[in-house]
């Protein structure tokens, strides 16, 4: 993920001197950056960024808050050695509000996921039209569409939080963006300057309240400083992957700008390139195994990343896993050499990678577990080589070569380095839990038209109907197995979830998904008791016209809790709630929705609704209401 390409498309760059329409040069555009801005002709100016555009370039010299040049006349014409005004006052009278709009339209963030309070009144009160505003219920919800979204699209999302009540509803949703790695803007109000002191209603002590996952936060010193914060706080967003916080005081906004150039980047270039010799000592101890295996990961998951892995597995004839519990998909699970999902525990893990010598993992921590158990992750003298772009679980993976570079790059000039394999080194991995290739006609589940439901069988007839490009974002606990086997990721974006464990992500993420990637076809999978932790989402997808499935597995209980207790050898003091109607619920917040019970009613509500995903402008709740004897 990196700033758009240069130049700018689709935008005209004009520069002092220069045809406002004449070609973009380069060179011009490095002596604009060197030169700083010209001494008396207008700054030059980019055309308005047009809706909806990334709008991420802009020159040195655009990037003073003014839409007007400073011009030297009448009593601002200063004696050489009187200081300058401090602030420098902004020709048109421009507020802090305005400078910040620029800042936001010229880096794209357009969309403002939200949820509103007064601290931000004087920032939301008639919002220019051409930055659209989208309500979400909860602030887990907001921070769950803003992270579907900013999925999507691979850039930043806005999002606005109300002080302290509606940051601490957000900070589980923060964690989750902060795992998945995904880059959030979020602006937090705050109550007015001018009386923080002495603590008023809805002052809030905001600083450390998201804990240590913002990838920086910020409160800005001067009013004035919030445009080039919220500059910063994209580029922060974006190079860490995660959510960037700026902490704003409602009587900012109202502020004079600041006539200077912003001090954070016009643009930022991130070079994850590897070095040729890291990628010949990678080489040499890959091309040294006796049998290597591949594990993927969520950072692997990009179109190029897959396309690189897809031609080492060939190059090499290795199979390929994906790690446990992973928030994306590294690789086509329908392909041949696909193995299926890593187990999260130690003593599996060891026997499922026990016939290889070489791990070679790709964009994923080694290895990613739930359960503790005691041992070793593999079996002794099994060598771990690592490739990934994300400093955190490199560092704290147990790996015996580690290259900190671009996953899809790194593979690809690991590829040329390395002979092709003339066979296999082993046999492909035998059928089991985790892997998608069982034929799924041998599914146990009952069939025919007054059939109970049960996971299995909704997941084969799901898959059954589901086009390759389709997005399935799931949050189904007790039965995210079954999932697996049976709704193989195909595409790139094939399949999401919260890396982290939170509920609540996964109704929100799915629509903002579907409001990111609004030609491909979203479905959510989700179980009863994790859509009530963000079920007021379903009202923004209606609100907004955002056409999501959303299957919600119904067993009326918490079905992973109660087996957990269960092999603790007691008794879950948590009740059931049978008695919640998800549908009703749904339905209750504008959604449309559905109850089926049955095979028969299952497959007639699919082939329905699944064809039509792709064009699809309302959502869609269908409750499946799971015989309780099979789950
Ligand atoms: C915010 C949050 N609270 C609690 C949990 C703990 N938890 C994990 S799974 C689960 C139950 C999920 O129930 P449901 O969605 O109905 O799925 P099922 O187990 O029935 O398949 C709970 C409460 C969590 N992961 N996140
Ligand atoms: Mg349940």
């Amino acid at each position: 993920m990196d700033d758009p390409p240069f130049p700018p498309p689709r935008r005209t760059l004009a520069r002092a001197g220069a045809s406002p329409t004449g070609p973009f040069s380069v060179t011009a555009w490095a002596a604009d950056l060197t030169a700083g801005p010209p001494p008396v002709s207008p700054p030059p100016r980019v055309s308005p960024s047009p809706r909806g555009s990334s709008g991420a370039f802009l020159s040195a010299d655009e990037r003073h808050e003014g839409s007007t040049p400073i011009a030297r006349s009448g009593a601002d014409v200063r004696a050489e050695h009187d200081p300058p005004p401090d602030p420098v006052p902004d020709p048109a009278g421009r507020t802090v509000r305005d400078a910040a709009f620029d800042v936001l339209r010229r880096r794209g963030l357009d969309r403002i996921f939200a949820n509103p309070g007064s601290t931000e009144i004087s920032l939301l009160t008639d919002l220019p039209d051409d930055l659209e505003f989208v309500l979400a219920l909860h602030e887990g919800s907001v921070v769950g569409l803003a992270t579907g979204y900013a999925t999507a699209t691979d850039r930043p999302a806005l999002v606005v939080l109300h002080t302290t009540a509606g940051l601490g509803n957000a900070v589980g949703a923060l964690a989750t963006a902060r795992v998945n790695r995904t880059p959030l803007v979020v602006v937090v109000g705050q109550q007015d300057r001018r009386h923080l002191a002495s603590q008023p209603f809805l002052a809030g002590d905001l600083d450390g309240l998201g804990g240590s996952y913002p990838v920086w936060t910020t409160t800005p010193v001067r009013p004035q400083d919030v445009p080039g914060a919220l500059d910063r706080a994209f580029h922060e967003a974006q190079t860490s992957r995660g959510p960037a916080v700026v902490v704003v005081p409602s009587d900012d906004w109202a502020e004079p700008a600041d006539h200077r150039t912003l001090p954070s980047p016009v643009a930022v270039r991130r070079g994850y390139a590897p070095d040729p010799e890291a990628v010949a000592e990678l080489a040499a101890v890959v091309g040294n195994a006796r049998c290597p295996a591949i594990v993927v990961g969520a950072d692997a998951d990009t179109p190029r990343a897959w396309d690189a892995l897809v031609g080492l597995a060939e190059h090499l004839l290795a199979p390929v896993w994906q790690e446990a519990f992973a928030a994306r998909a590294g690789f086509p699970q329908d392909h041949p050499l696909f193995a299926g999902h890593l187990p999260p525990e130690r003593a599996t893990l060891r026997a499922a990678l026990g016939a290889y010598d070489l791990l070679l993992v790709v964009g994923a921590p080694v290895f990613r577990q739930y359960q503790y158990s005691p041992g070793e992750l593999v079996e002794p003298g099994t060598t771990i080589v690592l490739v990934g772009d994300d400093p955190e679980d490199v560092h704290h993976s147990r790996a015996d070569l580690a290259l900190l570079a671009d996953p899809a790059l790194t593979v690809t000039a690991l590829t040329a380095a390395l002979p092709a394999a003339s066979h296999p080194c082993c046999a492909p991995p035998a059928p089991h839990e985790g892997n998608p290739r069982p034929d799924r006609t041998t599914e146990s589940s009952p069939r025919g038209p007054d059939a109970p439901l049960d996971p299995p069988v909704v997941f084969t007839e799901l898959a059954a109907r589901l086009p390759a490009d389709a997005v399935v974002v799931e949050e189904t606990p007790s039965s995210r197995p079954d999932l697996h086997r049976l709704v193989p990721a195909r595409a790139p974006l094939g399949f999401l979830s919260a890396a982290q464990g939170g509920l609540g992500f996964g109704v929100p993420a799915a629509i903002g998904v579907r409001m990111g990637a609004p030609t491909r076809p979203v479905v959510a999978v989700v179980g009863d008791g994790s859509t009530l932790y963000g079920v007021q989402a379903l009202w923004s997808a209606a609100h907004y016209g955002v056409g999501v499935l959303v299957l919600v597995m119904d067993n009326g209980r918490y079905a992973i809790m109660d087996r957990l207790a269960s092999e603790a050898g007691g008794k879950a003091p948590w009740p059931g709630f049978a008695e919640v109607d998800v549908a009703g619920l749904a339905t209750s917040l504008g959604c449309p929705s559905r109850r089926v019970g049955t095979h028969g009613e299952l497959t007639e509500v699919l082939d329905d609704v699944v064809p039509g995903l792709a064009d699809r402008e309302t959502p869609l709740v269908v409750v499946c209401s799971l015989d309780l004897t099979a789950v």
